[in-house]
């Protein structure tokens, strides 16, 4: 049961205080949020049945939230956003360090006095006539020595039921926290959802996070994006680990090896597919077997044996729905079939949900709930999501709680590049890889508001996450090779090369197993390649590439190494890393300036 009070004045039957202790700060902290807010009531959120049934029964009360058709989708709910606020908004997300520099060029900064003053005026008085709530949470499997506690005041119970679903939320984490002695703060309101009193500001200086003017996904699940990355990106700097925009996924072959690789995609290029993805048919038969330990986040840090050991600080999903089907993701869709909170899709006459690539069914509604007319566009946003239990996925690993993490032997950074940049290379070492992750350009998505198809840098796809100025970031990831260490092999991809025509010439989906099968050989020093400046190559026969029909444009272009094209592209790479100045670590400087002269001879 949940506890609450009509006065936040009151003390809560749940929150037992003793002087000095960390629920005493954390109290004092809710108090203050309370005088600041003025909500109507305070409720203290312990992740249990009974307290998520009656917020299901007060958002469907107040039309928030809508039930699907139960006989197909039991525990289903469509939530339709303000239609102005449906993606993250990186123009109006800051970083807010004590000075410029420390934020980077890479992130929007505000001095934190402004910053405070300006969000606690938007704050003032905002939850009158609301309830506040309060969510004590856990990023990462609760007894994990990698995980973080933080607790989100928010005044939307949607917020409250995506939480308990995207992490390990309620009387455990207040726990831990209690136990631990430190936490994350999120202060959130949805405000009046105008897009002109709409910010989202990190302190990580004072691990804070206050998000005012939107309720969706990002700007709004502040354990995700907000904590997970930005404020645990600038703590992982200051503890030695790294907090990264990855998927984690166990790869496990015939002979029963799993290997566990890491893979950091921009926004919505493929991460939830490539974390659930289904072996082909003849690889089926052989025996190989995909575990999904994560779809976005990864958290790792050296193990006692040198290697990086990673875990998934997240207990959900909050994946793209637009593109979703039995093709691309059978995993994905078989877990979103009951207890799962739908956002911004559309929906068929019998209440199904519905979305662009799921099947050939014509909608009823649109995701703003009005009648589906083709004139209108798509019919689901392309933003539209689902929020579903990780453990809900056929593929979920039984390693992915694991308090110690997995180990990982790979690590893989990818971008939507139409031309130049093949299937795959493999960088020569530990340098040379975080050169080609701080290289990494991808066309954009729908993912963020601003233009689509725009190719952009976007460093190890952390580009809208990292909460301090890359240059630094970029040292902090050189700074892990180190004697004893024993890193793991990095690599590059690109599922999305095009040919002449404008067609993709990789089938993608789950013949990317056959990539990830090439990068395994390699880690065990057992699979062909051909060295070039940028890396090494497989050539065509070095993948497994039985069944697949590749053109011979494919054949060529997929596996091939482009010189004069590398030459302008590198030129490029000088000029965006030169953007960091002299803070930029020089031994990726000379890592780029040697292949750039390896690339002209
Ligand atoms: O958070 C949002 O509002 C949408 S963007 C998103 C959602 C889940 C996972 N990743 C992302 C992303 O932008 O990388
Ligand atoms: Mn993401």
């Amino acid at each position: 049961m949940s506890t609450s009070t009509e006065h936040f004045g009151k003390p809560t039957a749940r929150l037992v205080a003793t002087e000095g202790s960390q629920l005493d700060a954390l109290n004092q902290w809710v108090m203050e949020v309370a005088r600041l807010t003025e909500p109507a009531r305070i409720q203290w959120c312990d992740g249990s049945d009974s307290e998520h049934d009656e917020l299901i029964e007060l958002m469907q009360d107040e039309g928030t939230l809508l039930p699907l058709n139960p006989d197909t989708h039991p525990n289903s709910w469509l939530h339709l956003s303000d239609p102005d606020d449906v993606a993250r908004v990186e123009h109006l997300t800051f970083v807010c360090t004590s000075d410029a520099e420390t934020a980077g060029p890479n992130n929007h900064w505000m001095a934190p006095d402004e910053a405070h003053a300006k969000m606690d005026a938007l704050f003032a008085g905002c939850m009158r006539g609301r309830t506040m709530y309060v969510i004590p949470y856990c990023m990462g499997p609760i007894e994990s020595p990698l995980a973080r506690c933080g607790v989100e005041i928010t005044d939307s119970p949607y917020v409250v039921a995506n939480m308990r679903i995207m992490t390990r939320m309620g009387a455990a984490a207040l726990a831990r926290i209690e136990r631990e002695g430190s936490f994350v703060r999120g202060l959130h309101s949805i405000g009046e959802l105008d897009p002109e009193r709409r910010f989202i500001m990190h302190f990580p200086e004072e691990l804070l996070i206050k998000s005012y003017g939107s309720g969706y996904g990002g700007n709004a699940l502040l354990g995700k994006k907000c904590h997970a990355l930005r404020i645990a990106s600038y703590q992982a700097r200051q503890e030695g680990w790294l907090a990264e925009h990855m998927l984690i996924v166990g790869i496990q072959n015939p002979q029963g090896e799993t290997h566990y690789i890491a893979a950091a995609f921009p926004s919505a290029c493929g991460k939830t597919n490539l974390a659930m993805l289904i072996p082909p048919e003849s690889y089926r038969q052989a025996g190989w077997k995909v575990w999904t330990v994560g779809d976005d986040i990864c958290w790792m840090r050296p193990g006692a044996d040198g290697r990086l050991w990673a875990i998934n600080p997240e207990a959900g999903y909050f994946g793209v729905a637009p593109g979703t089907s039995n093709k691309s993701n059978p995993n994905a869709l078989a877990s979103i079939q009951r207890d799962t909170i739908f956002t911004n899709v559309a929906t068929t006459a019998d209440r199904q949900p519905w979305w662009e690539g799921l099947d050939d069914r014509v909608p009823a509604t649109d995701w703003q709930g009005r009648d589906y007319d083709r004139g209108n566009g798509p019919a689901a946003h392309p933003n539209s999501r689902f929020t579903v239990s990780a453990k809900q996925c056929p593929s979920y690993s039984s390693h992915a709680e694991d308090a110690q993490g997995v180990p990982i032997s790979a690590i893989v950074f990818g971008g939507r590049r139409a031309s130049l940049v093949p299937l795959v290379f493999e960088a020569r070492d530990w340098t040379h890889g975080v050169l080609i992750g701080a290289s990494m350009g991808s066309e954009t998505t729908a993912a963020a508001t601003g233009a689509v198809g725009v190719m952009r840098h976007d460093p190890m796809a952390m580009k809208p996450f990292c909460g301090y100025n890359f240059a630094d970031y970029f040292a902090h990831w050189l700074s892990f090779d180190k004697p004893g260490a024993k890193l793991p092999k990095i690599f590059h991809v690109n599922w999305f090369r095009k040919g002449d025509e404008g067609q993709f010439l990789w089938p993608g989906f789950g013949d990317n197993l056959r990539v990830l099968e090439w990068m395994i050989g390699r880690v065990k020093g057992q699979a062909g390649a051909v060295d070039t400046p940028i890396g090494a190559l497989p050539k065509a026969d070095d993948l497994t590439l039985d069944g697949v029909q590749l053109t011979p444009e494919a054949q060529e272009k997929l596996f091939a190494f482009e010189q004069e094209g590398w030459v302008r592209e590198f030129d490029g790479i000088a000029s965006y890393l030169k953007e960091y100045g002299r803070r930029l670590p020089s031994a990726l400087l000379a890592e780029q300036e040697n292949i750039a002269s390896a690339l002209r001879k």
